[in-house]
């Protein structure tokens, strides 16, 4: 199939020069456009989704949105949006959410995506695969011709019970791509990252491309002591990607 197509949006970026920073609220800010009082919203994690969720409560202090209920992806975000004013509640008492707002590691010409840098792919995925619309917001830096090209991490969740079994056995599983599998540590010690469902996150780094998305996918979840991993594929309704010329809008 074609890749979808993407319209160059009226939202011009200013002339000056503008940070990723500024290029990450554009996106954010453009994406809250769609978000309508009484909906249940998905709140995604990072600091990109940290603009929308900032937005957001913003709106609703200013009485511009009402009766918004927010699920967070992540206890940071949980502790943004409550911060905000936001209105929080979870996929047990919501399990249909009507829109969700969240960044991306990569998005690939068919709006696949690499989630989970941040380490909180497993909530992003439960939450964002409830919901309706999934609208996902980057700068132009995120867009890669093929997931995992990048060179940079596809993070796999994993229990950390015999972990060292589980990264060597996915390492193996793409051998033939040069597959890297590290233990994500904290910033320069030893010590594992731990994810807020207790877990470890392994990431692959390939060398060359591992093939088909949906048969490493698939490969990766049949795998014992693996919870989840950061290929969010076909879930992304829209991508919004600002750049230094401005915002342009992808939709499947
Ligand atoms: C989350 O934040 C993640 O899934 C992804 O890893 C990350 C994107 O980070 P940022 O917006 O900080 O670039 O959405």
């Amino acid at each position: 199939a074609a890749p979808p197509s993407s319209s160059l949006a009226a939202v011009a970026t200013s002339p000056a020069i503008l940070t990723q920073d500024d290029l990450k609220k554009i996106a954010a800010y453009k994406a809250v456009e769609s978000v309508q009082s009484g909906m249940v919203l998905g709140l995604g994690t990072g600091s990109t989704a940290r603009h929308a969720v900032a937005r957001i409560g913003e709106l609703l202090s200013q009485g511009k949105l009402t009766n918004i209920i927010g699920i967070p992806t992540s206890k940071v975000t949980h502790d943004q949006a409550l911060a905000a004013g936001i209105p929080l509640s979870d996929l047990d008492s919501h399990p249909v959410v009507d829109l969700a707002i969240d960044g991306a590691d990569e998005v690939d010409p068919y709006l696949n995506l690499v989630k989970g840098r941040g380490g909180s792919l497993l909530r992003e995925k439960m939450v964002e695969g409830a919901c309706k619309r999934f609208v996902v917001i980057v700068d132009d830096s995120k867009l890669v011709t093929h997931l995992g090209g990048s060179g940079l991490a596809m993070p796999v969740e994993i229990v950390p019970f015999c972990w060292k079994f589980t990264a060597s056995r996915l390492q193996k599983m793409f051998e033939d791509s040069g597959c890297v599998a590290k233990l994500r540590t904290l910033g320069g010690i030893d010590e594992p990252f731990v994810t807020d469902n207790g877990n470890y996150v392994v990431d692959l780094y390939f060398k060359s491309s591992f093939g088909d998305l949906k048969v490493a996918s698939d490969g990766i979840l049949r795998l014992p002591g693996v919870v989840e991993h950061g290929m969010f594929l076909d879930m992304a309704t829209t991508v919004i990607v600002a750049g230094e010329l401005g915002v342009s809008v992808k939709n499947k």
